[in-house]
């Protein structure tokens, strides 16, 4: 193979590579791992989902029900806000939609508020929450997702940035109007595209 071609090879990936990130991010190859306080533990026997605030009727799912959930594959990359992108992983899970299905909203409802253990939140719009590829995930690249990632389950927002897909997610609470969640409060965009580089600031 000549020069010539393999430099053109490797331009044509590095411009391919580069349509990908967003601004003012880099490419990891590594999954990196951040969160605020420890991995908790988790017993899936006694584990609950709670779908609250603006809905109808509350419903509080076990384990075992979201496991029976309808499941699908996403292949889609990911942006931490803290500047890294992950190219390329599958994700695999429960899409919202299917959970959505199993509550009626309040005509208020506009918002949600994400729950995670350890008091963890993070806000979203119904529109940027109710999009076709976010899900509950458990597995990523075929392999269950590390404790450390979010297991049992994470939400999984690949539009934005990734602190909006809480880790060890326990629940949806609908709200009229938006709220700070946790990264939120400390100043954090409440919406966080990255393709905007909505990162900090939104008062
Ligand atoms: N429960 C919980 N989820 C969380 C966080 C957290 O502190 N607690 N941090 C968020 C942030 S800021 C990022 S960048 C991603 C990191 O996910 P990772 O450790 O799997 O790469 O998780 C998000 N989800
Ligand atoms: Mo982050």
């Amino acid at each position: 193979m000549g020069f010539n071609f393999l430099r053109r090879q490797l331009n044509e990936r590095e411009r391919a590579v580069a349509e990908r990130l967003p601004p003012g991010q880099y490419l990891t190859e590594k999954w990196p791992v951040l969160h605020y306080g420890s991995v908790p533990k988790v017993d899936l026997a006694t584990w609950t989902f709670t779908l609250d605030g603006l809905v109808v009727e509350p419903r509080t799912l076990t384990y075992d029900h979201v496991k029976a959930l309808p499941r699908k594959t996403v292949a889609s990359d990911v942006h931490c806000v803290t500047r890294w992108s992950l190219l390329d992983s599958t994700w695999e899970g429960v899409p919202v939609s299917e959970v959505m299905k199993l509550v009626e909203l309040k005509p208020e409802a506009t918002h949600v508020m994400v729950h995670g253990e350890h008091g963890y939140t993070t806000n979203l719009s119904l529109d940027d929450f109710l999009r076709d590829e976010n899900m509950l995930v458990d597995t990523r690249n075929g392999e269950p997702i590390p404790a450390e990632h979010g297991w049992p389950l994470r939400l999984f927002v690949p539009h934005l940035y990734f602190w909006k897909s809480a880790k060890w997610v326990r629940g949806f609470e609908f709200m009229a109007g938006d709220r700070p969640g946790f990264w939120e409060q400390y100043g954090y965009h409440m919406r966080g595209d990255p393709w905007a580089e909505e990162r900090y600031g939104w008062q």
